[in-house]
């Protein structure tokens, strides 16, 4: 990144008295971690911050210093407003109305640069990591609390440091996160380890129902299995790690019944495929790797569709 930039970021900050920091919509553990790493981080040298999530914190992230200061509504006047993670501005949900955004700090490619200062680097693991980096040339300081949001980033973003995009550089900004104050071993328990009971006990029918084509793996999550549960969410609770962990399945595929005959599917592919590309075909899109779609209509009839538009994809590459 530019010196030229690196300056007018710190004197957007040094400038700024009443903050606004916003992050993504179905927050994560990046979202999460670098709001609160951004927010408490200005707190210290003496701002006026609000943190918002148009959804507020999920309770896997509630043991995170400052989270209980997390709102979903901003209301007031603030003479910097940030946001952190976040591809394009659809992702902050409705926080933002019509106030302009002045810093957009975010790693994804596909960002589409909508602030008036755009700090999106690509190549980093997670937007924790740029934050972990530059936050001390930009005048703020990493205490304890922000090292811990950070790190809570970088582990999650990377699935406990091993997706594809690793490198050497990341480890190195976790290593400084630690030595910062942060205990990785339980913060990587908390983001990416613990379960409630009653989300393992919903993967329960799913996991017996498992079904197998060639390299084609399936499985169903349905209402009914999330009321036996009492499993309190309308997503997969993370049953995806598992069917993307089967030996000898390409491509693994996931319905999650919804309310009003709507069928929430996400695949999952190994190196080779490109699910986004099926996706894309059902209304949806994603990465190569992992992808999802919300397609309408009874769940007979979207598996029907989904199966052998996954099958294809499969026996193309046989
Ligand atoms: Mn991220």
């Amino acid at each position: 990144m530019s010196r030229a930039k690196t300056l007018k970021i710190r004197e957007l900050i040094r400038e700024a008295r009443h903050i606004l920091v916003v992050s993504h919509i179905r927050p994560d553990g990046d979202a999460i971690g670098s709001l609160l790493g951004m927010g408490l981080a200005l707190q210290s040298v003496g701002k006026d911050v609000a943190m918002a999530l148009s959804d507020g914190v999920p309770a896997n992230f509630r043991h995170l210093s400052g989270s209980d200061q997390i709102i979903r509504r901003a209301t007031g006047e603030f003479n910097l407003t940030i946001t952190v993670d976040c591809a394009d501005l659809s992702r902050a949900g409705d926080i933002l109305g019509d106030r302009t955004v002045d810093l957009n700090i975010d790693h994804h490619i596909t960002n589409l640069n909508f602030g008036k200062v755009n700090f999106v680097d690509a190549n980093a693991v997670a937007t924790c990591a740029i934050l972990a980096e530059f936050l001390p040339q930009w005048g703020l300081p990493i205490s304890q609390p922000v090292a811990e949001a950070l790190l809570t980033g970088v582990v999650t973003d990377t699935l406990g440091f091993r997706t594809s995009n690793m490198t050497p550089k990341a480890l190195r900004i976790a290593a400084n996160l630690m030595e910062h104050g942060a205990n990785l071993p339980e913060l990587y328990y908390q983001g990416l380890i613990q379960r409630t009971y009653n989300a393992v006990r919903y993967w329960g029918p799913a996991l017996t129902n498992l079904q197998k084509r060639g390299r084609l793996i399936w499985t169903t999550l349905t209402r009914e299995d999330r009321d036996r549960a009492s499993y309190p969410g309308n997503d997969d609770a993370d049953l995806n790690h598992i069917l993307s962990s089967i030996e000898g399945a390409d491509i693994a595929v996931l319905f999650v019944e919804q309310k009003n005959n709507h069928i929430k599917v996400s695949w999952r592919s190994q190196p080779g495929y490109d699910v986004s590309k099926i996706a894309l075909k059902f209304g949806g899109g994603g990465h190569p790797a992992a992808s999802g779609a919300d397609i309408t209509g009874s769940l007979k009839d979207v598996q029907d569709q989904v199966l052998q538009a996954s099958w294809d994809a499969v026996e193309k590459k046989q």
